[in-house]
């Protein structure tokens, strides 16, 4: 870039009347905004929607007769307060960073997003949108938390204060669930069709699992309304999904990396991999975008899609996040670099969890694992370990627990992750790293695991006492044996994570070379 070109370009401020004015090696929505439609209502803007579902929209919009399909983000919480502010200065726009492995870089402005609503300033505005005509698609990416299942019971669960605030306060929601309600009953009593709910969480049956906790909340709050969930029910439709693309948080250093090579001042700039996915069971109740033209694969059951993502991918993100923190690491392509946590990695994914996928057509499961060790070797995407570790409560029994639970059942060894489980319980109890450096824990219930788990000196089974976590795992003797020797390894003085990982290791390849004998 010549001197006068990066004079040029660093006076620009990412907003749609400075579109024109921007290098040409950034790719720029060449449709035409003001035409747009917001057709699918996206509650919860996380980086992980503006790396995924915005950008096939932003692709499909190049192609005329889709300007009904723009998205209207909204922001629930109060820390949404920021991003609207930026979104709003930058009229929706913001830049996207696509890190190739190969290290060539992307970039591209995405244009999808045309409006964003605060709920904090305004409940009616959100609810008016959602039971606007234009409104087709709701969509959703509101963490694996904020479906509220109890995991042990699978049952909405109404211990969870802002459900229970919402069940007994229809007219002040505060949820995904009391906004999508609301809306709905609108819609109901006006005669207006429906929308689609469409859940891009990672969450095995994510559309059943929104579908069976919305409809719970209806009856829940709404007893003597019997009518309004069997109308839910019969109209709303709530298609499956598996997503999938590696979004890490947005840092200083990502804002700096735009403004400095592309002169761009945009204030909250989006990275991620190169690699995206997208299977959808194409269950819409009305028209719906043609996903299929821009990237998306449609199938009949994304059930074995979504298993092998998750309990490949996400957990396999989890089994280095818990490792990699304790023994110091910071980020996920530090963490498998590092031959001990990928021999542990592949053996995790080869022998705990792929004897319990199922075969899929056209998909070579060895080849799938390998392309995930070189996702997530990827040097330009810095994914913290504090990113995959947030929410390891809500994360961990979709990602880990079930596929102990179902280990076990088959009478399979799940000794390489019983050292995960024991190693959460020690990263919740001390908070520190090996080094005795703090670790960045973010989690809903940080305080209820760090108080169970402080008690495993005295008794070495109590973080499995969690039991809207762990279920009946504590009673289970070919799990606790493992998690009971892990524990002693981890609390033992002179503990050092990569050898217990090894020792683990070892003893687990003896124990299947003599199965195989
Ligand atoms: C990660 C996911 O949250 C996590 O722990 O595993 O955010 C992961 O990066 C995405 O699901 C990738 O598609």
């Amino acid at each position: 870039m010549t001197n006068t070109t990066k004079k040029q370009t660093l006076s620009q401020t990412l907003c749609q009347g400075n579109l024109a004015k921007l290098p040409t090696s950034i790719d720029i929505p060449t449709y035409d905004r003001s035409q747009l439609k917001a057709g699918i209502v996206h509650i919860g803007v996380g980086g992980f929607h503006r790396a995924h579902q915005a950008v096939y929209i932003n692709e499909l919009l190049k192609t005329p007769g889709s300007e009904q399909w723009a998205i209207c983000g909204v922001g629930l919480l109060e820390s949404n307060r920021g991003l609207r502010d930026i979104l709003v200065k930058q009229d929706y726009l913001y830049s996207l960073v696509v890190r190739h492995p190969n290290g060539n870089i992307d970039n591209k402005v995405i244009g999808s997003m045309i409006d964003f609503i605060f709920a904090p300033d305004s409940k009616q505005a959100v609810i008016n949108k959602l039971a606007h005509s234009d409104t087709k698609i709701v969509s959703l990416t509101i963490t694996e938390g904020g479906y509220n299942v109890n995991p042990t019971t699978g049952e909405l669960d109404l211990n969870n204060a802002s459900i229970a605030h919402d069940i007994a306060n229809p007219d002040d929601p505060s949820t995904a669930f009391g906004y999508i309600v609301a809306a709905l009953k609108i819609r109901k009593n006006s005669g207006m069709p429906a929308f689609t709910v469409q859940s891009c969480d990672n969450i095995q049956h994510n559309g059943a699992v929104t579908r069976k906790m919305l409809l719970s909340f209806t009856q829940q709050q709404n007893p003597a309304d019997a009518e309004l969930s069997q109308w839910i029910a019969q109209h709303v439709q709530f298609p499956n999904a598996m997503v999938d693309r590696i979004t890490p948080v947005t840092t200083k250093a990502d804002i700096d990396y735009v403004a400095q090579t592309f002169g761009l001042l945009d204030e909250w700039p989006i990275t991620c991999e190169s690699f995206s996915q997208w299977v959808i069971e194409d269950n819409f109740n009305d028209d719906r975008p043609q996903w299929d033209k821009v990237g998306a694969q449609f199938v009949s059951d994304v059930t074995p899609f979504e298993k092998m993502k998750i309990r490949l991918l996400n957990a396999g993100h989890s089994v280095l996040g818990l490792l990699g923190s304790i023994h110091g690491y910071a980020t996920i392509d530090e963490t498998v670099s590092d031959k001990d946590f990928s021999d542990y990695l592949r053996a995790f994914m080869d022998l705990e969890v792929t004897p319990l996928l199922d075969q899929l057509d056209g998909i070579d499961l060895a080849q799938y694992k390998d392309t995930l060790i070189e996702r997530f070797s990827n040097p330009n995407i810095k994914d913290s370990l504090a990113r995959i570790c947030s929410e390891s409560s809500a994360k961990l029994p979709k990602f880990l627990i079930a596929t102990i639970t179902e280990n076990l059942a088959l009478k399979r060894d799940c000794s390489l992750a019983a050292l995960v489980i024991a190693s959460w319980c020690l990263y919740s109890d001390k908070q520190v790293n090996q080094a005795q450096q703090a670790l960045d824990i973010q989690d809903a219930m940080r305080d209820e695991l760090a108080k169970y788990a402080q008690k495993t000196p005295t008794d070495k089974f109590a973080f499995l006492k969690l039991n809207s976590l762990f279920g009946d795992l504590i009673i289970k003797r070919a799990f606790n044996k493992h998690y009971d020797n892990a524990i002693d390894a981890l609390y033992s003085p002179s503990s050092d994570i990569k050898e217990i990982m090894k020792s683990t290791l070892s003893k687990k390849h003896k124990k299947v070379s003599a199965e195989t004998k």
